[in-house]
């Protein structure tokens, strides 16, 4: 056994205390936890006036003491004799399945926006005496109102984070019902807001279950490498229950040899600080991922965790103290082959297979949190994360619950993912324009971001322009720079500004001394469309673009990584052109059917020279 400090420290402890009104911490790694799945065939209403949750006088009917059998949608009433007056029937109403969004399953639904009711029915046999159940939801994209046997649970607004309930004493043997309403209208005030560039996907998108645990039992935990230091790992665990104090954990790796006795604090947390030894590094060349055991009473947790650490130092990303060029890839979480909302182990293997082939070590996952096998299958696979929270464009930045809900967001992506080694940089915003009130914003985004997570970095995608007086010379000009660990910028020059040809006169100047990292470039092509490399929308036009860009970027001293726009074409709204475009963003590399584009391959000869170039690089 090694030698174990444990300090009551008060590092990782701030999780946790962030969370929206009426929400429940978040239970993580439910994977590996006792659960009852309730995926599967859900019964639906479309309720596109929510009839069904407010009476006629607008009055919400989860707030009446008596809400009328009639109409009210989350009782689940069923009519008791013919002169019953009810006016919904989840038995006779038609079938959606869970986990997937509704616009890819019903074509009624393709361009729905509003509410849907699901009902699901199921049988739970006799817990375990002592013991604690949670429902709970992967996501659900917007807002979820969730009730069981016809009392409301809770409401979750944000449509790409996991949220739970107690269900403690509420569970029958048989008979039970869920009733979720789950709607997707946009509003300004919403984070994200009105205008993306991506489909507005409903519905119940990801897991749904019913997680058993003991009566006191571990909630969080968070065990990763010290900052900058490959000799420590640092450990804590929160524990959920009335017993939480004063109680006896277990943390093994057992190959490692390490194992760690601690006791939480009159709040239910222990931490300790492990030192390690030889850890074998987690990278994207070996993912090395150590089996790792939570102990506490009877109950054991298990997880696989990856050990590595990540800095940047001048203009250098160090990964395990190794400079690294982050050969990367933006990706939307669809599944353009089975269309709609990517959500399994399969579609997550699909698209970072893609990625793998096209030479990267790093995605970019835009432009909100994806689900957790996404960043499972890159711990497995070696592939670094950008992760993101759906900060984009217009958000009213001086509207305090808008602030609000995005930090929350932010919090409960940390919260899920921070034992991921894959994960290295969080990102706060995406384009977004500059003024004070954003600045503001985005400022105590960052800050919320490193006090939850000391270790990683943060970054988020900003803009950039041509210097006044210069036809040019490009700059970014936004003091957010400064707040950052990694300048991200996005840049569409030969697409959006110019054609390809204006990449060749084009200059950076990039004031800070901190890495570069092009976090979108890009351009249209239909796949099979072929003609000249000047003729728009043709395959050939963007190779050319690819081309261009890639050595215009060269240029940048500091670059060190991109994340080219992007893996796969995807469905927008705004996409308009016929037999072009036809509602998708054709700026993949791959169809959505998974046919290759011709500058998939410019770019994967590309990142071919630049792992090489890199391989033997020990420090400049
Ligand atoms: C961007 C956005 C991205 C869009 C892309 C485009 O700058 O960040 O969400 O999809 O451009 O294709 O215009």
């Amino acid at each position: 056994m090694r030698p174990v400090s444990v300090a009551f420290c008060s590092l990782f402890l701030l999780f946790s205390n962030i969370l929206a009104v009426g929400q429940e911490r978040q239970i993580i790694n439910i994977e590996n936890r006792n659960s009852l799945n309730l995926n599967g065939v859900w019964k639906y209403v479309v309720d596109p006036y929510q009839t069904g949750y407010y009476d006629y006088r607008r009055d919400a009917r989860d707030q009446q003491a008596n809400p009328s059998t009639a109409e009210t949608l989350f009782l689940g009433y069923k009519a008791q004799n013919p002169s019953d007056r009810v006016e919904y029937d989840f038995d006779k109403s038609d079938n959606l399945l869970v986990p997937r969004d509704w616009n890819s399953q019903k074509e009624k639904l393709f361009y729905y926006e509003g509410s849907v009711w699901y009902y699901k029915k199921f049988d739970y046999p006799t817990p375990t005496a002592g013991s604690r159940q949670f429902i709970y939801f992967g996501a659900a994209n917007y807002e979820a109102d969730v009730y069981l046997n016809g009392k409301k649970l809770g409401k979750h607004i944000g449509g790409f984070t996991p949220f739970n309930f107690e269900v403690t004493g509420k569970l029958k043997t048989e008979g039970n019902f869920v009733i979720v309403k789950v709607d997707n209208t946009r509003g300004l005030e919403k984070v994200p807001t009105i205008n993306t560039d991506w489909w507005n996907y409903g519905g119940l998108t990801r897991d749904v279950k019913i997680v058993e645990v003991a009566g006191t039992f571990v909630q969080d935990y968070y065990i990763q490498l010290a900052k900058n230091d490959k000799s420590k790992v640092e450990v804590s665990v929160t524990l959920n229950g009335l017993d939480a104090a004063n109680q006896s954990l277990t943390i093994e790796i057992p190959e490692a040899n390490i194992k760690v006795n601690c006791t939480t604090n009159g709040d239910g947390k222990a931490s300790a600080t492990v030192v390690a030894g030889n850890l074998t590094l987690w990278s994207p060349e070996n993912p090395y991922l150590y089996d790792v055991k939570i102990a506490h009473n009877n109950e054991v947790l298990a997880d696989k965790i990856g050990f590595r650490t990540i800095q940047v130092k001048g203009t250098e990303i160090l990964l395990n103290g190794k400079p690294q060029f982050l050969r990367g890839i933006c990706i939307h979480e669809e599944n353009g082959v089975r269309g709609g909302r990517a959500y399994s182990r399969e579609d997550a293997q699909m698209l970072l297979g893609w990625a793998k082939e096209l030479g990267c070590n790093f995605v970019r996952l835009a432009h909100y949190p994806h689900n957790e096998n996404m960043i499972r299958v890159a711990d497995e696979l070696g592939i670094l994360v950008w992760s993101e929270v759906p900060v984009y464009w217009t958000i009213q930045w001086k509207n305090e619950e808008t602030f609000k809900n995005a930090q929350t967001q932010l919090t409960d992506e940390i919260t899920r993912d921070k034992n991921r080694a894959s994960v290295i940089i969080w990102s706060v915003a995406n384009e977004t324009p500059v003024s004070p009130e954003r600045t503001d914003f985005l400022r105590r985004m960052i800050l919320t971001a490193r006090q939850l997570d000391p270790v990683r970095l943060v970054s988020a995608a900003l803009e950039r322009k041509a210097k006044a007086g210069t036809a040019n010379v490009q700059v970014v000009d936004d003091p957010l720079q400064e707040f950052v660990d990694i300048i991200s910028f996005n840049q569409y020059i030969g697409w959006y500004e110019g054609l390809p040809e204006k990449c060749k006169t084009a200059a950076f100047e990039i004031k800070f001394d901190k890495p570069v990292m092009i976090s979108e470039f890009g351009g249209d092509a239909l796949a099979g469309n072929h003609g000249s490399k000047d003729a728009r929308w043709t395959e050939e036009f963007q190779e050319d673009l690819f081309k261009e860009s890639l050595k215009m970027l060269e240029k940048i001293p500091q670059l060190r990584g991109m994340t080219p726009w992007i893996l796969a074409d995807f469905r927008s709204p705004r996409r308009l052109l016929p037999d072009i475009q036809d509602g998708w963003n054709r700026k993949g590399l791959v169809s959505q059917t998974g046919d290759k584009k011709k500058a998939f391959y410019v770019l994967q000869n590309y990142y071919k020279v630049k792992r090489r170039a890199y391989e033997n690089v020990v420090g400049r």
